[in-house]
C-alpha cells in the first residue's frame, strides 16, 4: 500500500453531507425551455423551486457535454463544452449559481472509461499507429492465424454491453479497438499516464467552475485485467450459447484503487467534494475499500446487486423473473451490515438506466400512490445516501410501449435486433421484456402539469409522454397533501433531523417472510433511539407477528403511507397492515 492510500487519505467533503438526499436529473427529459422537444439547462433552472420544495441537498446531473448522442451523452466528444441542445457554458454557470443560491450542490457526470468516437483524441488515435494519441485507446492485433475484420478474429470473446463484440476493426491501422459499450464508445487506455493526467485536468476544469463533485460512470472498469502478454482472458461459456458477461471479468481490475487514488490526489483533494462511483459487479468488500472514511478515494459507490434480482441467472436483464422479496431483503441487508462503520452506502431503486420502481417493485395500478410511498419508506429508512430519480417523487410509471419502434435507447434496440430479428425470440415475449425493463421507461419526459406537453415542452417531445400525465404530475402532487411528493419531502427532511437514520446500525426482522419487509435501526447503547420500519409488499391485508424481544407495543408511528392521522395506527405484538401499508415508528 502506498503512502497516499494510508490513513487520512480519504475524501474531504462538505459538512453534513451524510444528511443530504441526492436528486438525479436526466437533462434531456427534465424540462424544455425553447420548444425543441429536448430538455435543457434553462429548463432545469426554471424548475429549481421544485427541488428546493422537495428539500434535496445535491443534484446529480447526467451528462450535458458535447456528444453525438449515440448513448444520449454517455459518449462525450468534448469534455469542456456544453451540448448546444442543452445550452451554453453561460447557461451552465447560471444553473450552478441558481443551485448554490438555494443551498443545493451539483455533482457532474464523469464519463471517462470511454469517449465518443467523435472525440478529437479518437479521431487522431485511429488515423495512424504512430499518431501521438494512438495510445490513448486500446488496440490489439487479430487473434493469431485469423484475418482482421473477419468474424472470429477478435482478440478475445467478450461481448459488449450493447451487443456484439467489444472489439471493432479499424481499417486505417489494421487493428481492433476495445469498447465495453457501443462501437461509438471506445475505451480509454488508463495504463497511459497521459490519459490519467487529461482526466484529472478536466475534473479540475469543472471543479474550478464551482461544481461540487462527480458521479463517475462505470468507474470500476477502467483498469482492465491484462495478462502478462497484453492479452485479455476469454470469457467462459456458462451455458450452451451463453458466455459469462464481460463486466464480471473486467470490473475491479488490478490498478483500480491506484487510479482512483490518483484522481482523488490530483483532482479532488484541494476541493471539498462529493463523489459516487458507479460500479457494476462491485462486492461489499471492494466497496469498503473504495469508501472507507479515512482511506477510500470516494464517498460512496452504486452497487448493482439488487438490480439483478428480478432476472434469470443467464440471459441478462431481459430474461424476466418475478422478484422474491427475501432476496431483496437479504441483499440490501448484507450491504447495510458490510458498510456500517466501514464505508458508506448509496441507496437507490431507480435511475436513468432502470425501469420505474413503482412499476417494477410496487403496484402501478390500484395501489400506485401507496406502493410508491412504501418503496420510498423502505429505501429511505436505510443507512446511506438516498437517491431520487426525477419523477420518482411523483410516482411516475413505466410506459406501455406499443412497439420497440417507439423506443430510442440503443441498448433496447440492439437487443431486439439480435434477440428477435436474428435469434427468433417471440416478439410478444420480447415486447413484455421491453415494457418491463427498457431504459426508456425512465426517460419519458418529466410530468409537470396536466396541460399540453405535460408542462415539459411546447413542442414535440423527443420521447413519448406517458398518457397518465393528466393525473400524475407535479402540479397535482404539490396540491395534494397525501401525494407521493409530500411523503418524499417528509422523508428527506427527517434525514436531516433524525440522527438514527444517519448513524443507526441495521438489524433485519422477519427475514424469510415473502410479503413483509421489516428492519430496525438503532443508535448505540440500550437507551439509544430505535426506528422500526415495516412494509407490506403485497395487495392483501397481512397480520404481522413481532418477536417478543422487540416489545412492539412500545412503538409509535412517525410516518405512515396511509392518509389520515398517523397516531391512530396502533402498535401491538400482533397487528394488521393494509395492502401496501408501510410505517416508520419510533420507540418512545
Ligand atoms: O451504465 C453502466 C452500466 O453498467 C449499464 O450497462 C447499465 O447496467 C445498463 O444500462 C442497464 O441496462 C452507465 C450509464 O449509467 C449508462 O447510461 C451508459 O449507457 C453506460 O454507463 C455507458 O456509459
Ligand atoms: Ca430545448
Amino acid at each position: 500500500m502506498s503512502v497516499e492510500q494510508g490513513a487520512g487519505a480519504g475524501p474531504r467533503s462538505p459538512a453534513g453531507w451524510r444528511q443530504d438526499t441526492v436528486y438525479q436529473i436526466y437533462p434531456r427529459s427534465f424540462c424544455d425551455s425553447n420548444g425543441d422537444g429536448i430538455g435543457d439547462l434553462p429548463g432545469i433552472l426554471s424548475r429549481l423551486d421544485h427541488l428546493q420544495a422537495l428539500g434535496v441537498g445535491v443534484v446529480w446531473l447526467s451528462p450535458v457535454y458535447q456528444s453525438p448522442n449515440d448513448d444520449n451523452g454517455y459518449d462525450i466528444s468534448d469534455y469542456r463544452a456544453i451540448h448546444p441542445e442543452f445550452g451554453t457554458l453561460a447557461d451552465f454557470d447560471a444553473l450552478l449559481a441558481g443551485m448554490h443560491q438555494r443551498g443545493i450542490k451539483l455533482m457532474m457526470d464523469l464519463v471517462v472509461n470511454h469517449t465518443s468516437d467523435e472525440h478529437a483524441w479518437f479521431q487522431q488515435a485511429r488515423s495512424a499507429r504512430d499518431n501521438p494519441f494512438h495510445d490513448f485507446y486500446i488496440w490489439r492485433e487479430p487473434r493469431a492465424g485469423q484475418v482482421g475484420g473477419q468474424p472470429g478474429a477478435e482478440p478475445n470473446n467478450w461481448e459488449a454491453a450493447f451487443n456484439g463484440s467489444v472489439w471493432t476493426w479499424n481499417e486505417a491501422t489494421q487493428e481492433y479497438y476495445l469498447h465495453m459499450f457501443s462501437p461509438r464508445q471506445p475505451d480509454l487506455n488508463w495504463e497511459n499516464p497521459q490519459v490519467r493526467a487529461e482526466v484529472c485536468a478536466l475534473m479540475r476544469f469543472w471543479l474550478d467552475r464551482g461544481v461540487d463533485g462527480f458521479r463517475m460512470d462505470v468507474i470500476n472498469v477502467i483498469s482492465k485485467p491484462w495478462n502478462a502478454d497484453g492479452s485479455l482472458p476469454d470469457a467462459p461459456v456458462v451455458k450452451p450459447g451463453f458466455l459469462q458477461p464481460a463486466f464480471t471479468l473486467a470490473t475491479g481490475g488490478p490498478r483500480l484503487t491506484e487510479f482512483l487514488q490518483q484522481m482523488r490526489r490530483e483532482a479532488l483533494a484541494p476541493y471539498e467534494t462529493l463523489t459516487v462511483g458507479e460500479m457494476p459487479c462491485v462486492t461489499p468488500a471492494q466497496a469498503q475499500t473504495y469508501t472507507a472514511a479515512d482511506s477510500g478515494a470516494l464517498n460512496m459507490v452504486f452497487q448493482f446487486e439488487h438490480m439483478d434480482l428480478d432476472c434469470q441467472p443467464v440471459g441478462g436483464k431481459w430474461a424476466l423473473k418475478p422478484l422474491h422479496l427475501p432476496d431483496l431483503k437479504r441483499s440490501m441487508g448484507r450491504w447495510q451490515q458490510a458498510l456500517h462503520g466501514r464505508g458508506w452506502n448509496s441507496l437507490y431503486l431507480g435511475n436513468h438506466d432502470q425501469p420505474r420502481p413503482v412499476s417494477r417493485f410496487g403496484d402501478d395500478g390500484l395501489h400506485r400512490v401507496r406502493s410508491a410511498k412504501l418503496l420510498a419508506m423502505y429505501l429511505h429508512g436505510l443507512q446511506g445516501t438516498p437517491y431520487v430519480y426525477q419523477g420518482e417523487e411523483l410516482g411516475m410509471t413505466n410506459l406501455p410501449w406499443p412497439s420497440v419502434e417507439a423506443c430510442q435507447d440503443l441498448e433496447t434496440r440492439n437487443w431486439w435486433r439480435v434477440a428477435v430479428d436474428e435469434q427468433g425470440l417471440d416478439p410478444a415475449v420480447a415486447l413484455a421484456a421491453v415494457r418491463a425493463k427498457s431504459r426508456d421507461n425512465a426517460r419519458t419526459p418529466m410530468q409537470w402539469s396536466a396541460g399540453p406537453g405535460a408542462g415539459f415542452t411546447t413542442g414535440t417531445p423527443w420521447l413519448p409522454i406517458n398518457a397518465n400525465a393528466d393525473r400524475i404530475n407535479a402540479d397535482a402532487a404539490r396540491a395534494d397533501p397525501d401525494s407521493v411528493f409530500h411523503l418524499y419531502r417528509q422523508l428527506i427532511a427527517l434525514r436531516r433531523s433524525l440522527t438514527v437514520l444517519v448513524d443507526g446500525h441495521y438489524q433485519p426482522l422477519l427475514e424469510d417472510d415473502t410479503r413483509l419487509a421489516a428492519y430496525l435501526r438503532q443508535t448505540d447503547g440500550e437507551s439509544g433511539t430505535r426506528l422500526l420500519v415495516v412494509c407490506n409488499f403485497s395487495g392483501e391485508p397481512l397480520t404481522v407477528r413481532w418477536p417478543d424481544h422487540l416489545d412492539a407495543a412500545g412503538y409509535q408511528t412517525l410516518v405512515s403511507n396511509l392518509p389520515g392521522d398517523v397516531a391512530a395506527a396502533p402498535w401491538a405484538s400482533e397487528m394488521t397492515l393494509q395492502p401496501w401499508e408501510a410505517r416508520w415508528a419510533l420507540r418512545s
